[in-house]
């Protein structure tokens, strides 16, 4: 009998949501109880397009704006099957989903679409193509913060993006993104104590495990 198939869980949220401690505490719980896990993050910046974007991200390097909405993309799709030819290099998310491995995802395609999209002049049906019919997250998990309760966690970073303005009308963006019915989204209140959001996205993700093994893996946005 084939292997029941992991679940591609995502975790997407403004700045100092607390997505990138919450995917660590998911992966850990996760693998305590049996389940096979991985953590992954996007921009994956170790790869050649990443570190194309990481530059960009310092600021370091300047790039056209729908250029770098298009390696942001790449990057996702560089990560998802093996490419032919290339030899020796770790296993793809498709094949990790299909040998039973759950992978919590640190930002996905909905950063690329709600981030490009809060720049003038890009339009959010434009800034979503590139991504469309990529493996479809079987749980998005948006991590709800108030710019209010943002800034009570610190100041931003130096990083492009990392400003209130910006991280408002990316804000707006996802508001727009959460409204497709097509994609299975949990808003989860990220102003709880750290143990109190984990217990709410650990009872998703333990709900969304045992859904998928019986289900296909879809596509994004198709
Ligand atoms: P972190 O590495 O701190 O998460 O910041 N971004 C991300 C985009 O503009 N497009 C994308 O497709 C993705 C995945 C969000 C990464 C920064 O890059 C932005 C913040």
């Amino acid at each position: 009998m084939a292997r029941a198939r992991g679940a591609l869980i995502v975790l997407e949220g403004v700045d100092k949501a607390g997505k990138t401690t919450q995917c660590a505490r998911l992966v850990h719980a996760l693998q305590q109880s049996g389940r096979p896990a991985e953590m992954m993050r996007f921009p994956d910046r170790s790869t050649t397009i990443g570190q194309l974007i990481s530059a960009y991200l310092e600021k370091k390097s300047d790039l056209e704006d729908h250029t770098v909405h298009l390696l942001f993309s790449a990057n996702r799709w560089e990560r998802v099957y093996h490419a032919s030819n290339n030899r020796g290099c770790r296993p793809l998310m498709k094949k990790k989903l299909e040998e039973g491995i759950t992978l919590v995802v640190d930002r996905y395609a909905f950063s690329g679409a709600a981030f490009t999209s809060a720049k003038p002049g890009f339009s959010l049906d434009w800034c979503m193509k590139p991504d469309v019919g990529l493996p479809k997250p079987d749980l998005v998990m948006f991590l709800q913060l108030s710019p209010a309760e943002a800034a009570l966690r610190g100041q931003f970073g130096e990083e492009r993006y990392e400003t209130s303005a910006f991280q408002r009308a990316v804000q707006q963006q996802f508001e727009e993104l959460r409204k497709d019915s097509t994609v299975n989204w949990q808003v989860i209140d990220a102003s709880q104590s750290v143990d109190d959001v984990h217990k709410s996205i650990s009872s998703h993700s333990l709900h969304t495990v045992s859904a998928a093994q019986s289900l296909p893996l879809g596509e994004l946005w198709k």
